[in-house]
Protein backbone atom coordinates (compact mmCIF):
# COMPACT_ATOMS: atom_id res chain seq x y z
CA UNK A 1 0.00 0.00 0.00
CA UNK A 2 1.28 3.42 -0.93
CA UNK A 3 -0.39 6.98 -0.61
CA UNK A 4 -0.64 8.87 -4.48
CA UNK A 5 1.15 11.88 -4.04
CA UNK A 6 -1.19 13.13 -6.37
CA UNK A 7 -4.44 12.13 -4.12
CA UNK A 8 -2.76 14.44 -1.17
CA UNK A 9 -1.92 17.51 -4.00
CA UNK A 10 -5.90 17.16 -4.99
CA UNK A 11 -7.01 17.16 -1.32
CA UNK A 12 -4.43 20.41 -0.46
CA UNK A 13 -6.22 22.07 -3.62
CA UNK A 14 -9.54 21.78 -1.96
CA UNK A 15 -8.38 24.04 1.54
CA UNK A 16 -5.34 25.92 -0.13
CA UNK A 17 -6.66 28.90 -0.03
CA UNK A 18 -7.95 28.84 3.79
CA UNK A 19 -4.22 28.02 4.29
CA UNK A 20 -2.85 30.84 2.94
CA UNK A 21 -5.29 33.28 4.16
CA UNK A 22 -4.41 31.70 8.11
CA UNK A 23 -0.54 31.20 7.70
CA UNK A 24 -0.65 35.15 5.88
CA UNK A 25 -2.11 36.24 9.08
CA UNK A 26 0.40 34.21 11.66
CA UNK A 27 3.04 35.26 9.64
CA UNK A 28 2.26 38.94 9.29
CA UNK A 29 1.96 38.54 13.10
CA UNK A 30 5.14 37.04 14.43
CA UNK A 31 7.38 39.06 12.05
CA UNK A 32 5.94 42.19 13.52
CA UNK A 33 7.46 40.67 17.22
CA UNK A 34 10.69 40.06 15.37
CA UNK A 35 10.29 35.91 14.80
CA UNK A 36 11.97 34.97 11.33
CA UNK A 37 9.01 32.92 10.47
CA UNK A 38 10.83 30.81 7.34
CA UNK A 39 13.62 29.75 9.81
CA UNK A 40 10.58 28.42 12.11
CA UNK A 41 8.43 26.46 9.17
CA UNK A 42 11.70 24.85 8.31
CA UNK A 43 12.89 24.00 11.61
CA UNK A 44 9.34 21.93 11.79
CA UNK A 45 9.75 20.79 8.42
CA UNK A 46 13.23 19.50 9.12
CA UNK A 47 11.72 17.64 12.45
CA UNK A 48 11.41 13.66 12.63
CA UNK A 49 10.25 11.26 14.82
CA UNK A 50 10.53 7.77 14.27
CA UNK A 51 7.65 5.08 15.05
CA UNK A 52 7.96 1.98 16.68
CA UNK A 53 7.08 -1.31 14.60
CA UNK A 54 4.58 -1.99 18.03
CA UNK A 55 2.72 1.12 17.61
CA UNK A 56 0.90 -0.14 14.04
CA UNK A 57 -1.42 -2.62 15.99
CA UNK A 58 -4.39 -2.24 18.58
CA UNK A 59 -2.24 -2.23 21.78
CA UNK A 60 -3.95 -4.25 25.09
CA UNK A 61 -4.18 -4.32 28.49
CA UNK A 62 -3.31 -7.13 30.71
CA UNK A 63 -7.18 -7.36 30.74
CA UNK A 64 -7.33 -7.82 27.24
CA UNK A 65 -6.76 -6.71 23.56
CA UNK A 66 -9.39 -5.32 20.87
CA UNK A 67 -8.14 -6.16 17.90
CA UNK A 68 -7.98 -2.86 14.82
CA UNK A 69 -8.99 -4.43 11.71
CA UNK A 70 -6.01 -3.85 8.81
CA UNK A 71 -3.18 -4.44 11.01
CA UNK A 72 0.20 -4.79 9.92
CA UNK A 73 0.93 -9.23 10.02
CA UNK A 74 4.64 -8.44 8.61
CA UNK A 75 7.73 -6.15 8.76
CA UNK A 76 7.15 -5.52 5.40
CA UNK A 77 3.30 -4.02 6.31
CA UNK A 78 4.89 -1.95 9.45
CA UNK A 79 7.11 -0.25 7.23
CA UNK A 80 4.32 0.54 4.58
CA UNK A 81 1.98 1.78 7.42
CA UNK A 82 4.74 4.30 8.60
CA UNK A 83 5.56 5.25 5.14
CA UNK A 84 1.89 5.98 4.65
CA UNK A 85 2.02 8.16 7.98
CA UNK A 86 5.25 9.68 6.30
CA UNK A 87 3.51 10.58 3.54
CA UNK A 88 0.70 12.51 5.01
CA UNK A 89 2.64 14.29 7.85
CA UNK A 90 6.11 14.46 6.37
CA UNK A 91 7.44 13.88 10.06
CA UNK A 92 7.72 9.75 10.62
CA UNK A 93 10.89 9.60 8.42
CA UNK A 94 12.06 6.60 10.46
CA UNK A 95 10.68 3.42 12.17
CA UNK A 96 12.08 1.84 15.20
CA UNK A 97 12.15 -1.81 15.30
CA UNK A 98 11.80 -4.14 18.47
CA UNK A 99 14.06 -7.53 18.25
CA UNK A 100 12.96 -10.41 18.25
CA UNK A 101 9.80 -9.24 16.79
CA UNK A 102 10.74 -7.49 13.71
CA UNK A 103 13.70 -9.78 12.73
CA UNK A 104 14.10 -9.23 8.33
CA UNK A 105 14.31 -12.23 6.42
CA UNK A 106 15.95 -10.15 3.56
CA UNK A 107 17.75 -7.29 4.21
CA UNK A 108 18.29 -5.93 0.84
CA UNK A 109 14.47 -5.94 0.13
CA UNK A 110 13.63 -3.93 3.59
CA UNK A 111 16.19 -1.58 3.02
CA UNK A 112 14.69 -0.84 -0.32
CA UNK A 113 10.99 -0.86 0.78
CA UNK A 114 12.11 1.66 3.78
CA UNK A 115 13.90 3.85 1.07
CA UNK A 116 10.97 3.81 -1.43
CA UNK A 117 8.98 5.57 1.68
CA UNK A 118 12.01 7.84 2.72
CA UNK A 119 12.34 5.78 5.91
CA UNK A 120 15.19 5.44 8.04
CA UNK A 121 15.92 3.08 10.66
CA UNK A 122 16.61 4.63 14.18
CA UNK A 123 17.48 2.95 17.06
CA UNK A 124 16.79 -0.31 17.55
CA UNK A 125 14.72 -2.08 21.00
CA UNK A 126 16.24 -4.90 22.58
CA UNK A 127 13.64 -7.63 24.45
CA UNK A 128 14.77 -9.14 27.73
CA UNK A 129 11.34 -8.27 29.30
CA UNK A 130 9.93 -11.60 27.89
CA UNK A 131 10.92 -15.11 27.35
CA UNK A 132 11.72 -15.83 23.83
CA UNK A 133 11.30 -18.86 21.71
CA UNK A 134 14.95 -20.13 21.25
CA UNK A 135 16.30 -19.20 24.38
CA UNK A 136 16.69 -21.95 27.30
CA UNK A 137 16.93 -19.54 30.36
CA UNK A 138 14.08 -17.26 31.98
CA UNK A 139 13.91 -13.95 32.05
CA UNK A 140 11.82 -13.89 34.93
CA UNK A 141 13.94 -12.67 38.39
CA UNK A 142 15.71 -10.63 35.46
CA UNK A 143 17.89 -9.95 32.76
CA UNK A 144 20.90 -7.97 32.69
CA UNK A 145 20.67 -7.70 36.61
CA UNK A 146 20.03 -11.56 37.19
CA UNK A 147 21.84 -13.52 40.20
CA UNK A 148 22.44 -16.05 37.85
CA UNK A 149 25.71 -15.32 35.64
CA UNK A 150 24.33 -17.81 32.65
CA UNK A 151 20.79 -16.01 32.02
CA UNK A 152 22.83 -12.13 32.56
CA UNK A 153 25.25 -13.68 29.64
CA UNK A 154 22.33 -14.99 27.68
CA UNK A 155 20.99 -11.24 27.88
CA UNK A 156 23.95 -9.87 27.17
CA UNK A 157 24.20 -11.78 23.79
CA UNK A 158 20.89 -10.86 22.94
CA UNK A 159 21.55 -7.07 22.63
CA UNK A 160 24.68 -7.78 20.61
CA UNK A 161 22.60 -9.40 18.44
CA UNK A 162 20.42 -6.78 17.95
CA UNK A 163 23.43 -4.67 17.36
CA UNK A 164 24.65 -6.53 14.60
CA UNK A 165 20.64 -6.66 13.00
CA UNK A 166 20.55 -2.63 13.35
CA UNK A 167 24.10 -2.63 12.08
CA UNK A 168 23.04 -4.10 8.54
CA UNK A 169 19.84 -1.90 8.48
CA UNK A 170 21.83 1.24 9.09
CA UNK A 171 20.61 1.97 12.65
CA UNK A 172 23.24 3.74 14.85
CA UNK A 173 21.72 3.06 18.34
CA UNK A 174 20.81 0.73 20.64
CA UNK A 175 17.63 0.84 23.14
CA UNK A 176 17.86 -0.90 26.83
CA UNK A 177 14.57 -0.83 28.68
CA UNK A 178 14.96 -3.42 31.57
CA UNK A 179 12.40 -4.96 33.43
CA UNK A 180 14.54 -5.73 35.91
CA UNK A 181 13.55 -5.27 39.57
CA UNK A 182 11.44 -6.73 42.26
CA UNK A 183 7.98 -6.62 43.16
CA UNK A 184 8.52 -7.42 46.69
CA UNK A 185 10.63 -6.19 49.76
CA UNK A 186 13.54 -8.35 50.22
CA UNK A 187 12.89 -10.38 47.17
CA UNK A 188 16.29 -8.99 45.52
CA UNK A 189 19.55 -7.26 47.22
CA UNK A 190 19.55 -3.63 45.42
CA UNK A 191 23.07 -3.07 45.31
CA UNK A 192 24.13 -6.67 43.53
CA UNK A 193 21.01 -6.29 41.50
CA UNK A 194 22.82 -2.69 40.45
CA UNK A 195 26.49 -3.56 40.50
CA UNK A 196 25.07 -6.80 37.81
CA UNK A 197 23.57 -4.28 35.22
CA UNK A 198 26.93 -1.98 35.39
CA UNK A 199 28.59 -4.79 34.11
CA UNK A 200 26.33 -6.45 32.13
CA UNK A 201 25.71 -2.83 29.82
CA UNK A 202 29.61 -2.52 30.03
CA UNK A 203 29.70 -5.69 28.43
CA UNK A 204 26.60 -4.58 25.67
CA UNK A 205 28.67 -1.22 25.35
CA UNK A 206 31.85 -3.11 24.63
CA UNK A 207 30.43 -4.88 21.64
CA UNK A 208 28.82 -1.24 20.24
CA UNK A 209 29.98 -0.16 16.45
CA UNK A 210 32.66 3.09 17.21
CA UNK A 211 29.55 5.98 15.90
CA UNK A 212 26.99 3.77 17.77
CA UNK A 213 25.07 5.37 20.76
CA UNK A 214 23.82 2.93 23.93
CA UNK A 215 20.27 4.55 25.08
CA UNK A 216 19.87 3.39 29.07
CA UNK A 217 15.19 3.48 29.77
CA UNK A 218 14.49 4.23 33.22
CA UNK A 219 11.20 3.58 34.61
CA UNK A 220 10.14 3.68 38.42
CA UNK A 221 7.77 1.19 38.04
CA UNK A 222 5.94 -1.74 36.20
CA UNK A 223 6.20 -4.22 35.40
CA UNK A 224 7.86 -4.91 38.53
CA UNK A 225 5.73 -2.70 41.68
CA UNK A 226 7.71 -3.09 44.63
CA UNK A 227 11.32 -1.50 42.29
CA UNK A 228 13.11 -1.06 39.64
CA UNK A 229 16.70 -1.53 38.83
CA UNK A 230 16.72 1.47 36.63
CA UNK A 231 14.40 3.38 38.48
CA UNK A 232 15.13 6.89 37.63
CA UNK A 233 16.89 9.46 35.37
CA UNK A 234 20.10 9.65 37.98
CA UNK A 235 20.73 5.95 38.03
CA UNK A 236 20.21 6.12 34.19
CA UNK A 237 22.70 8.79 34.38
CA UNK A 238 25.54 7.18 36.89
CA UNK A 239 25.15 4.00 34.41
CA UNK A 240 25.83 5.51 31.23
CA UNK A 241 28.76 7.33 32.66
CA UNK A 242 30.25 4.03 34.05
CA UNK A 243 30.02 2.86 30.19
CA UNK A 244 31.46 5.78 28.79
CA UNK A 245 30.76 8.85 26.38
CA UNK A 246 28.62 6.91 23.90
CA UNK A 247 25.93 6.02 26.40
CA UNK A 248 23.30 8.23 27.22
CA UNK A 249 20.24 8.52 29.06
CA UNK A 250 16.80 8.02 27.56
CA UNK A 251 13.68 10.08 28.58
CA UNK A 252 10.35 8.63 28.19
CA UNK A 253 7.68 10.72 28.82
CA UNK A 254 5.41 8.31 30.85
CA UNK A 255 8.17 6.81 33.06
CA UNK A 256 7.86 9.19 35.65
CA UNK A 257 6.15 9.28 38.98
CA UNK A 258 3.05 11.84 38.94
CA UNK A 259 4.25 15.44 38.74
CA UNK A 260 7.56 15.20 37.91
CA UNK A 261 9.54 17.83 36.61
CA UNK A 262 10.35 16.85 33.44
CA UNK A 263 11.11 19.87 31.95
CA UNK A 264 14.36 20.30 34.50
CA UNK A 265 15.37 17.02 34.18
CA UNK A 266 15.62 17.34 30.43
CA UNK A 267 17.68 20.71 31.10
CA UNK A 268 20.06 19.19 33.55
CA UNK A 269 20.94 16.24 31.12
CA UNK A 270 21.49 18.46 27.77
CA UNK A 271 23.69 20.47 30.28
CA UNK A 272 25.96 17.29 31.34
CA UNK A 273 25.45 15.90 27.24
CA UNK A 274 23.99 12.65 28.27
CA UNK A 275 20.18 13.17 26.64
CA UNK A 276 20.55 10.61 24.01
CA UNK A 277 16.95 9.37 23.37
CA UNK A 278 13.43 11.03 23.76
CA UNK A 279 10.05 8.83 23.43
CA UNK A 280 6.76 10.82 23.28
CA UNK A 281 3.44 9.87 25.07
CA UNK A 282 1.02 11.25 27.18
CA UNK A 283 -0.53 10.26 31.07
CA UNK A 284 -2.36 11.16 33.76
CA UNK A 285 -1.74 8.16 36.27
CA UNK A 286 1.52 6.94 35.10
CA UNK A 287 2.91 4.77 31.74
CA UNK A 288 -0.40 5.17 30.16
CA UNK A 289 0.62 5.71 26.96
CA UNK A 290 -1.98 7.71 25.84
CA UNK A 291 -1.71 10.34 22.72
CA UNK A 292 0.58 12.47 22.90
CA UNK A 293 -0.67 16.42 24.14
CA UNK A 294 -4.40 14.46 24.32
CA UNK A 295 -3.54 14.89 28.63
CA UNK A 296 -1.32 18.15 29.42
CA UNK A 297 -0.68 19.47 26.12
CA UNK A 298 1.18 22.94 28.53
CA UNK A 299 3.28 20.40 30.49
CA UNK A 300 4.77 18.88 26.85
CA UNK A 301 5.17 22.86 25.70
CA UNK A 302 7.30 23.55 28.94
CA UNK A 303 9.38 20.20 27.98
CA UNK A 304 9.90 21.05 24.35
CA UNK A 305 10.74 24.64 26.04
CA UNK A 306 13.37 22.88 27.79
CA UNK A 307 14.85 20.83 24.49
CA UNK A 308 14.68 23.84 22.13
CA UNK A 309 16.76 25.71 24.51
CA UNK A 310 19.17 22.58 25.19
CA UNK A 311 19.41 22.58 21.36
CA UNK A 312 20.39 25.50 21.13
CA UNK A 313 22.74 26.00 23.57
CA UNK A 314 24.51 22.55 24.53
CA UNK A 315 26.71 21.51 21.83
CA UNK A 316 27.75 18.98 24.00
CA UNK A 317 24.60 17.78 23.84
CA UNK A 318 24.07 15.17 20.62
CA UNK A 319 20.78 15.64 18.20
CA UNK A 320 18.28 13.54 20.49
CA UNK A 321 16.48 10.63 18.81
CA UNK A 322 12.81 11.29 18.82
CA UNK A 323 10.49 8.58 19.11
CA UNK A 324 6.88 8.22 19.56
CA UNK A 325 6.07 5.22 22.41
CA UNK A 326 2.69 4.77 22.68
CA UNK A 327 0.04 2.31 22.62
CA UNK A 328 -3.41 2.86 20.83
CA UNK A 329 -6.20 0.52 22.60
CA UNK A 330 -9.32 1.51 21.46
CA UNK A 331 -8.51 4.16 18.37
CA UNK A 332 -7.18 3.61 14.81
CA UNK A 333 -3.10 3.14 15.58
CA UNK A 334 -2.60 5.18 12.39
CA UNK A 335 -4.87 7.81 13.80
CA UNK A 336 -3.40 8.17 16.40
CA UNK A 337 0.07 8.35 15.35
CA UNK A 338 -1.12 11.05 13.44
CA UNK A 339 -2.66 12.81 15.70
CA UNK A 340 0.49 12.09 18.36
CA UNK A 341 2.85 13.74 15.56
CA UNK A 342 0.66 16.70 14.94
CA UNK A 343 0.83 17.12 18.89
CA UNK A 344 4.75 16.95 18.79
CA UNK A 345 4.94 19.36 15.96
CA UNK A 346 2.96 21.93 17.83
CA UNK A 347 4.68 21.99 20.95
CA UNK A 348 7.86 22.27 19.49
CA UNK A 349 6.23 25.42 17.04
CA UNK A 350 5.57 27.05 20.29
CA UNK A 351 8.66 26.39 22.00
CA UNK A 352 10.75 28.19 19.25
CA UNK A 353 8.41 30.97 19.48
CA UNK A 354 9.66 31.33 22.79
CA UNK A 355 11.12 34.97 22.90
CA UNK A 356 14.57 33.77 24.56
CA UNK A 357 16.50 37.33 25.06
CA UNK A 358 13.18 38.68 26.38
CA UNK A 359 13.11 36.03 29.21
CA UNK A 360 16.32 36.18 30.08
CA UNK A 361 16.39 39.93 30.67
CA UNK A 362 13.21 39.53 32.82
CA UNK A 363 14.64 36.43 35.01
CA UNK A 364 17.68 39.14 35.39
CA UNK A 365 15.14 41.15 36.30
CA UNK A 366 13.33 38.58 39.12
CA UNK A 367 10.26 39.81 37.09
CA UNK A 368 8.01 36.90 37.56
CA UNK A 369 5.10 37.78 36.14
CA UNK A 370 6.87 38.92 33.14
CA UNK A 371 8.17 35.31 32.79
CA UNK A 372 5.50 33.59 32.59
CA UNK A 373 4.07 35.85 30.43
CA UNK A 374 6.31 35.37 27.68
CA UNK A 375 5.79 31.26 28.02
CA UNK A 376 2.04 31.93 28.01
CA UNK A 377 2.06 34.35 25.34
CA UNK A 378 4.25 31.91 22.60
CA UNK A 379 1.68 28.88 24.19
CA UNK A 380 -1.58 30.73 23.20
CA UNK A 381 0.01 31.35 19.82
CA UNK A 382 -2.28 29.21 17.15
CA UNK A 383 0.55 27.72 15.17
CA UNK A 384 -1.32 25.20 12.55
CA UNK A 385 -0.87 27.41 9.75
CA UNK A 386 3.03 27.34 10.71
CA UNK A 387 2.73 23.22 10.74
CA UNK A 388 0.93 23.55 7.39
CA UNK A 389 3.42 25.09 5.92
CA UNK A 390 5.52 23.26 6.72
CA UNK A 391 4.11 19.73 5.41
CA UNK A 392 3.15 21.60 2.18
CA UNK A 393 6.86 22.95 1.93
CA UNK A 394 7.60 18.56 1.69
CA UNK A 395 4.75 17.06 -0.16
CA UNK A 396 3.11 16.45 2.61
CA UNK A 397 -1.16 16.54 3.78
CA UNK A 398 -2.11 20.38 4.93
CA UNK A 399 -4.54 18.08 6.88
CA UNK A 400 -3.32 14.74 7.92
CA UNK A 401 -6.12 13.10 9.53
CA UNK A 402 -8.36 14.16 7.14
CA UNK A 403 -6.83 13.50 4.42
CA UNK A 404 -6.40 10.08 5.46
CA UNK A 405 -10.05 8.71 5.97
CA UNK A 406 -11.18 10.83 3.18
CA UNK A 407 -8.69 8.76 1.17
CA UNK A 408 -10.35 5.37 2.99
CA UNK A 409 -6.74 4.18 4.08
CA UNK A 410 -7.81 1.82 6.67
CA UNK A 411 -10.31 0.65 4.55
CA UNK A 412 -7.89 -0.13 1.85
CA UNK A 413 -5.76 -1.82 4.38
CA UNK A 414 -8.13 -3.86 5.26
CA UNK A 415 -8.86 -5.29 1.71
CA UNK A 416 -5.24 -5.41 1.45
CA UNK A 417 -4.98 -7.56 4.37
CA UNK A 418 -8.09 -8.80 6.02
CA UNK A 419 -9.68 -8.28 9.09
CA UNK A 420 -8.45 -10.37 11.09
CA UNK A 421 -4.36 -9.54 10.47
CA UNK A 422 -3.12 -8.94 14.01
CA UNK A 423 0.56 -7.05 14.30
CA UNK A 424 3.15 -8.71 16.03
CA UNK A 425 4.74 -7.58 19.43
CA UNK A 426 2.59 -6.56 22.62
MN1 LIG B 1 9.87 4.08 26.03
Amino acid sequence: MKIDKQHIEERNQQSLDDHLESFDYIANRLTKNGIEVENVVQKLADFQVAIPSWALGAGGTRFGRFGFQGEPGTLEQKIDDVGAIHALTQTAGAISLHIPWDVPKDYTAIKELAQSHQISFDAVNSNTFQDQKNTTKSYKFGSLSNIDEAIREQAVEHNNEVIKIGNKLGSKSLTVWLADGASFPGQTNFQSALKQTQKSLQEIYASLPEDWKLFIEYKPYEPNFYSTVIQDWGTSFMLANECGEKAYTLVDLGHHLPNTNIEQIVSTLMMKGKLGGFHFNDSKYGDDDLTVGSVKPYALFLIFNALVYGMENNPQNPYPAWMIDASHNIKDPLEDIIQSLEAIQEAYAKALLVDQKALNEAQQNHDVVKCQEILQDAHRTDVRPLLQKARLQNGGALHPLKTYRSLGIRKQLVAERGANSVATGL
